[in-house]
């Protein structure tokens, strides 16, 4: 596609997987970790008696004797694993003002965080301070504090169960329902949307079910880069002759073929399994108008075989009995017209049809769907419309079949299972006081984007982070970064150094934790915790590595000092919780009746199943009913602005969410660079633009709400077979596009993937 070199911008013409993925592995781990001791500990991952990989929510394998290997789940051990500190003497010779100036990969590189720390302002550099002024510092920065509501507990998901636990029990018992997390900018479009559907924010497929489908639907996500471990799944998928369906803006290799480092015949001869049968570039945001041209198909199929003498294409038995709004469903799509349905999603009718007979056509459907349906404007409604889809033939709890939402972190589902929500219903606060004692707050808190405004206008004062990077991973990094330097004080529990921490308040403090890798020595011996992945399977995982230093504590200690050093009468038995951490899940199972038996469940391999009533066709709404829903006219929102392009905000091969491991993105040819716009060639002619020109991104002005139009200046402009209209870059450069308020308006996700722009020769020379 490309004539024009230009430099790191190259075309990947190998599989995803196989030996690139090998030698990837190995880069990766020679530059972070010495020892060969340390190495051995990536088979442990995803065993039994072993800890649970960091890298994705994808499930473990089914069969738990094989090793699985992951390249992405390799570089996050290592990555966490390094043999790299960041110790007291580094953070002397380093003030924050030359630090901020440093790139986001180098701060996390200089390895693992040895001490807790405080900023001191005379010298500009964070000093070691004790555990105990630490603690101190915390306790009384909160009681200060003339309204605990004015406290904001972010939650990044990597947190435990167990941590995540203690940490809404802290938070609640000091009385707040402040939980901005990183879920809010997810899947909250499924926290919210699912629940709407079907009576549960969680996907109803396992593992097995793949083993039963007939045809698969892949919408908006990744899983060559984010969940390479499906990669495996989609081969067994594909090697059953199953049709595997994409809709994708961008050309995604790990969905295209794979050669599995796992099957030596693929290895030796270089023989890769092609894994989409179909593969349609539909424009970014275009999804809700495939979805519903989709469901059009169902219905004009469904006719045409009741005229031709047969059953139908509708689960008719299904719809009457499990289901309410299938006529308001039906007149919605009458009235959607496939003039729009094209213009909107850039594809055909034939080509949407032609997916559409394939959905009609299996008797057992499953749809996977990440990042790209939710992080929408109208991310909940794209959600609704995949679950229409999936009810209207009755694809809902039945083997084989059902809806599957590829959650990000390794743990975002179980901390939300284990109260991280901002809007507590009865059972939990009932639970809470039944078994501790005290009464917790009803009243609702805060989501990621309302904290950052309550931060932005002086309402809330303290931050306490568990984990993450949230200036850097919320939209309007410019509204964020203003706002949190106005706090009180902020903290961080975190494994390695990122800009968050860099952001200073009046106080100011970092406190290094263990990491998963790790063990984890308490009182009553080393301690396990547990996670919940993608598909409700809630398993162990046991870090088996000496702790990077020997000042490192873990997150649930680390949150039972915090509550003793806030909470002078706390009803809560905090030491005893840490000491034995059985005592943790057994409060779970008091709080949560569906972890009954949590102790004794989660020792068998491979852990247990959370219920999941949908499963079974238990509809946990108001009315007992799954529901068909709508949502705006695709129209509605008016015409597109003149000359707009929709920019999408996308991770490269070589990163974790806001950790950049390297600046190389292999599956889409770049080497070396993140500044980059991927755009179609037909796009670029169109505005006199060429492959490798310098450009500037602007949003126009119904994105900048009113504001100034932002901008990133000075990226290259990379010809690509995206679809047309629709343009990608990086994530986290691109979050200076997104304004707070732009998000989808039920769940609050911010709109990272729908960002009109204009793409423009750039002002300033290189
Ligand atoms: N190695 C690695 N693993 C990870 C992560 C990581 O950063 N690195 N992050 C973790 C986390 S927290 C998460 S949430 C997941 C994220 O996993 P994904 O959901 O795969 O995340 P993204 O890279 O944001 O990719 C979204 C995909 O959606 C496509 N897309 C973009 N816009 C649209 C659209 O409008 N419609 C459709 N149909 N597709 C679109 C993009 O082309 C891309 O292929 O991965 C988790 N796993
Ligand atoms: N434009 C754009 N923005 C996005 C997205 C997008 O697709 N586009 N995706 C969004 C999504 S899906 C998400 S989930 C968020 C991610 O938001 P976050 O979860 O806040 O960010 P991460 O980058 O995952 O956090 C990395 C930091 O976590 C800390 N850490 C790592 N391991 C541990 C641990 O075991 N314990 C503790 N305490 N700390 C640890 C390290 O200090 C590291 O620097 O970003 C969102 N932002
Ligand atoms: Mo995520």
């Amino acid at each position: 596609m490309n004539d024009k070199k230009v430099p790191g911008v190259g075309e990947y013409d190998g599989p995803a997987g196989g030996w690139g993925a090998l030698r990837a592995v190995a880069g990766a781990i020679s530059k972070q970790m010495a020892v060969v001791r340390e190495t051995s500990a990536m088979r442990r991952m995803n065993q039994p008696n072993g800890f649970d990989c960091p890298g994705c929510a994808w499930p473990d394998p089914k069969h738990t004797s094989s090793f699985e290997f992951c390249e992405n789940g390799a570089k996050a051990v290592s990555w966490e694993a390094t043999s790299k500190r960041a110790t007291p003497e580094f953070f002397a010779k380093h003030t924050i003002s030359e630090l901020w100036n440093w790139h986001d990969h180098a701060l996390e590189d200089e390895g693992r965080l040895t001490h807790p720390m405080a900023y001191d302002k005379a010298s500009d550099t964070f000093v070691e301070v004790s555990w105990e002024e630490a603690m101190q510092r915390i306790g009384v920065g909160l009681r200060a504090l003339p309204d605990p509501n004015m406290a904001e507990f972010y939650t990044s998901g990597r947190a435990s169960n167990e941590a995540a636990f203690l940490y809404q029990l802290f938070a609640r018992e000091y009385g707040t329902n402040n939980f901005p997390d990183c879920s809010n900018m997810c899947h909250e479009a499924t926290s919210v949307g699912l629940p709407m559907s079907i009576g549960v924010g969680k996907g109803t497929v396992s593992l097995e079910d793949f083993d039963h489908c007939d045809a698969l639907f892949s919408i908006g996500h990744n899983p060559g880069t984010n969940h390479p471990r499906m990669l495996g799944t989609l081969r067994e998928v594909a090697q059953r002759g199953v049709p595997i369906i994409v809709f994708n803006p961008l050309p995604e290799r790990g969905l295209e073929r794979f050669v599995s480092p796992q099957s030596p015949a693929e290895m030796l001869t270089g023989n890769a399994t092609q894994l989409a049968t179909t593969y349609y570039k539909v424009k970014v945001g275009g999804d809700v108008a495939v979805l519903k041209g989709m469901m059009k198909y169902v219905l004009a199929a469904d006719a045409a075989d009741r005229v031709a003498g047969g059953p139908g294409k509708l689960d008719d038995d299904f719809i009457a009995q499990h289901t309410v709004g299938f006529d308001t469903l039906v007149d919605d799509l009458n009235a959607t017209t496939w003039e729009t349905i094209e213009r909107k999603s850039g594809l055909s009718q034939a080509d949407i049809e032609a997916a559409a007979s394939v959905y009609v056509n299996a008797k057992r459907v499953i749809v996977c769907y990440g990042m790209g349906i939710t992080q929408h404007k109208h991310g909940t409604e794209n959600v609704h419309h995949i679950a229409n889809l999936l009810l209207m033939r009755g694809n809902m709890g039945r083997e084989g079949a059902g809806i599957c939402p590829l959650r990000g972190h390794s743990n975002v589902q179980g901390d939300r299972t284990v109260g991280i929500t901002e809007k507590p219903n009865e059972d939990l606060l009932n639970g809470i006081r039944n078994r501790f004692g005290f009464t917790p707050p009803s009243a609702h808190g805060h989501d990621a984007v309302d904290a950052v405004k309550a931060i932005r206008d002086g309402r809330s004062k303290v931050l306490i982070c568990l984990g993450g990077n949230l200036a850097v991973a919320m939209s309007d990094p410019e509204a964020t970064f203003a706002a949190m330097a106005k706090l009180d004080m902020a903290v961080h529990i975190a494994t390695k150094l990122n800009r968050s921490h860099l952001i200073l308040a009046r106080e100011s403090i970092i406190l290094p934790c263990l990491g998963r890798t790790e063990l984890d020595l308490q009182a009553g011996g080393f301690q396990s915790v547990t996670v919940e992945d993608s598909m409700s399977m809630v398993h162990a995982s046991q870090g088996r590595l000496k702790p990077a230093g020997q000042m490192l504590r873990s997150e649930p200690a680390i949150i039972a000092m915090m509550a003793k050093a806030t909470l002078p009468d706390t009803r809560v038995e905090w030491q005893a919780m840490v000491d034995d951490y059985d005592l943790i899940r057994d409060g779970i199972e008091a709080v949560f009746p569906i972890f009954k038996n949590f102790n004794e469940r989660v020792r068998k391999p491979g852990g247990f199943r959370l219920y999941i009533a949908a499963c079974e066709r238990v509809w946990a709404t108001p009315d007992k009913r799954a529901h068909f829903l709508i949502g705006k006219g695709l129209d509605e929102d008016g015409p597109e602005p003149k000359d707009a392009l929709t920019l999408t905000t996308i991770r490269s091969h070589d990163q974790y969410n806001t950790t950049i491991y390297g600046m190389d993105d292999r599956y889409r040819g770049i080497t070396g660079r993140r500044d980059v716009i991927f755009i179609h060639p037909s796009d670029l002619a169109a505005r006199g633009l060429q492959h490798g020109d310098r450009i500037d991104v602007e949003t126009v002005a119904s994105q900048a709400n009113g504001s100034d139009p932002r901008a990133v200046r000075g990226y290259t402009a990379v010809a690509y077979d995206i679809a047309k209209g629709s343009v990608a870059m990086y994530y986290p450069e691109g979050n200076s596009l997104v304004a707070l308020e732009n998000h989808d308006e039920r769940s609050g996700t911010p709109s990272y993937k729908s960002v009109p722009v204009k793409i423009v020769a750039a002002k300033r020379a290189a």
